[in-house]
């Protein structure tokens, strides 16, 4: 039985206020069962850390350097987020693939990065409106995903969080049926399968992509799809726990 994760992506929304109204609001709030964790931009990692101390609500960064550490002006290490008490770090972000040259071969290398350093990296793959309608899902999941099945270690693996997020689902208030995103959660576990198959039926895979509290519930009672990836709505806390609630 897989624990169910709901996590909230907060992109680039937050200011110092915000960060601590949102939170002391969710804490003050009953707690889902399901594993809730917050990913808020970096110069408000410290802040939810501290505020979330006693809780168990984890603190995951968005994204994390390629690099160990040295000239990389503008660049946040694995290490550092480490240091400050990050547990997971979202890599390959369809925001990030598209905006700011992410690709499947820097997620890899950004994985071995966050894993070395003992952070949790939640991977995020999801196919454009145009890759679906031309019949192409799972041909371009296949190829987000295949790099890592194939250049992680099974113990690195192990410890690796998937989430699909349909590009065109992202921002858009559109969102996949249950049945296509259980359709590409079978099918991402099914590449898993082939390396080990006990090691993808641990695996998490969370579904992304415009879930909010009307239509969490009933994404999240497919048998692959064992959380979420929330964005908008994981800026107001009662949508947020709703989500959770909606895991359990
Ligand atoms: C969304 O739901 O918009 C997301 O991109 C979550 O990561």
């Amino acid at each position: 039985m897989r624990q169910k994760l709901v996590a909230g992506n907060w992109k680039m929304h937050a200011s110092q206020q915000m960060v601590t109204s949102l939170l002391e609001k969710m804490l003050s709030k009953q707690a889902p069962s399901a594993k809730l964790l917050v990913f808020p931009p970096y110069p408000y990692l410290s802040q939810a850390i501290q505020i979330l101390a006693e809780s168990n609500i984890g603190v995951g960064a968005q994204d994390c350097s390629q690099a160990e550490d040295g000239a990389y002006t503008g660049e946040v290490s694995a290490t550092m987020l480490a240091d400050l008490g990050v547990s997971h770090v979202l890599l390959g972000h369809s925001e990030r693939r598209q905006y700011h040259s992410e690709t499947d071969a820097s997620v890899v290398e950004k994985a071995k990065r966050a894993l070395a350093a003992g952070i949790i990296p939640v991977i995020c793959v999801g196919e454009t409106l145009a890759q679906r309608e031309a019949g192409e899902t799972n041909q371009v999941v296949s190829q987000q995903l295949t790099p890592l099945v194939k250049q992680l270690s099974l113990a690195q693996l192990q410890k690796v969080v998937v989430a699909y997020e349909p590009v065109w689902a992202i921002g858009t208030g559109l969102t996949a049926t249950p049945e296509q995103a259980q359709e590409v959660h079978a099918f991402l576990r099914s590449l898993v399968a082939k390396v080990d198959k006990a090691l993808a039926e641990k695996m998490l895979f969370l579904y992304g992509g415009s879930m909010k509290p009307d239509n969490a519930a009933s994404l999240l009672k497919m048998p692959d799809i064992d959380g979420g990836l929330i964005g908008g709505a994981s800026l107001d806390a009662d949508q947020f726990l709703a989500i959770g609630k909606a895991a359990e």
